[in-house]
Order: structure tokens, then sequence, then C-alpha cells
């Protein structure tokens, strides 16, 4: 099954500032209603890693030192011909205020302890930075694959995948998956 025939190339970035993890909840177009990285798509002319950091300043306001953290496919049985390639960044320090714009309303969530994050807590304690009042990560409200890769970005572990999701009723439901670390 050969379920696409061009891909079309995305960014998505993520900030991880201590324990807490900057999202931004979508207020118009793909992904409506859920909590994503910020990023959307590479111009032409443009490369990955500065189409990144535009849609990022575009849609939080903010600027950072992303470094690319992995890549995946994302295909749709039923839906377009076409397959999102989706580069995903993360950092761990920005510059600005993160700003609610027309697309993206920002929102920091708590990152839970694991012994790759703990450090980082340790450090935001210290620097008494930490919120205990932020909610958990809303897997429910982000993308059905988010959750097979995101521990991978937190745990700064380069990644590679493909998603296939099945449209239905103009709803995308996962099917199948793989994720790998190279
Ligand atoms: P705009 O329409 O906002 O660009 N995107 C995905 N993000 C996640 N987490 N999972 C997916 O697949 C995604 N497919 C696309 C890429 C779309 C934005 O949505 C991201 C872009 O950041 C399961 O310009």
């Amino acid at each position: 099954w050969l379920p696409y025939k061009t891909k079309r190339l995305y960014t998505n970035a993520f900030i991880i500032h201590g324990n807490k993890l900057l999202l931004g909840y979508k207020k118009r177009g793909f992904g409506l209603s859920k909590y994503n990285g910020f990023g959307g798509k590479v111009e032409p002319g443009e490369t990955p890693d500065q189409a990144a950091a535009r849609e990022l300043k575009e849609e939080a306001g903010i600027e950072a030192p992303l470094e690319h953290s992995g890549t995946f496919l994302f295909v749709t049985e039923g839906g377009p011909d076409w397959a999102f390639q989706i580069e995903i960044y993360r950092a761990e320090e920005y510059s600005g205020t993160p700003t609610e714009t027309d697309e993206m309303r920002p929102v920091w969530f708590s990152i839970p302890a694991s012994s790759e994050t703990a450090k980082a807590a340790v450090a935001s304690v210290i620097e008494n930075v930490i919120d205990n009042d932020l909610p958990p990560i809303p897997y429910e409200s982000m993308w059905d694959s988010d959750y097979l890769w995101l521990p991978l970005l937190l745990s700064k572990t380069h990644f590679v995948g493909r998603t296939d999701f099945k449209e239905v009723d103009g709803a995308f439901k996962l099917e199948r998956w793989w994720f790998g670390v190279p």
C-alpha cells in the first residue's frame, strides 16, 4: 500500500523549561481545538530550521535556540494523497514572553519527573521557577500519536517514525504507527 504521492514539509516546536512544557491551543485551521507545539508549513526557499524559528515567533511571539529532535511522516487513508513530513524541534531556553495570537494560545503544562527531567526540575526549584499548580500534559486533547513520541522529545532522544491515520467523517483516527531511535 503506497498511500501518498508527495510529502509536504511542516515544523513543530516545543519549549521545555525546567519541568514545564509550553504548548499552544490551536484556535483555527488544521488541528483546531488541540494542544500542540508551534509550527506550520515550510515555505519555498526556506529550510525547516528557518521555518521552525519563524513559526515559533509568529505563533507564540518568542525566540529560542531550537534543536532538531525528530522526524515523522503522517499519512491518512481516506484523506489527502500527500503525507505530512513533520520536523520536530525542542529548546530549553527562550526569549520574549509567550503571547496569544490569532492562531494559538500558549499554555504551560507540568512535565512528570523522570530520571531525565529530574535534574532540570531540581534546577528549576533552585531558580524558584517551579509552579506546582500547572496541569499535566493534556494528551487527551492532543493528536492521537503525540503520546508515542513526546517522551522521546522530553528525554532528548532523537527519533524517526511514521503514523497512519484513517479519516472518518472528518476525524482522524490512529491506525498504525512505528517509531524508532536511529
Ligand atoms: P498549520 O496548519 O498550523 O500547520 N501537525 C501535527 N502535529 C502533531 N503533533 N501530530 C500530527 O500528526 C500533526 N500533523 C500536523 C504541523 C499544521 C501544524 O500541525 C502540525 C504544524 O505545526 C498526527 O500551518
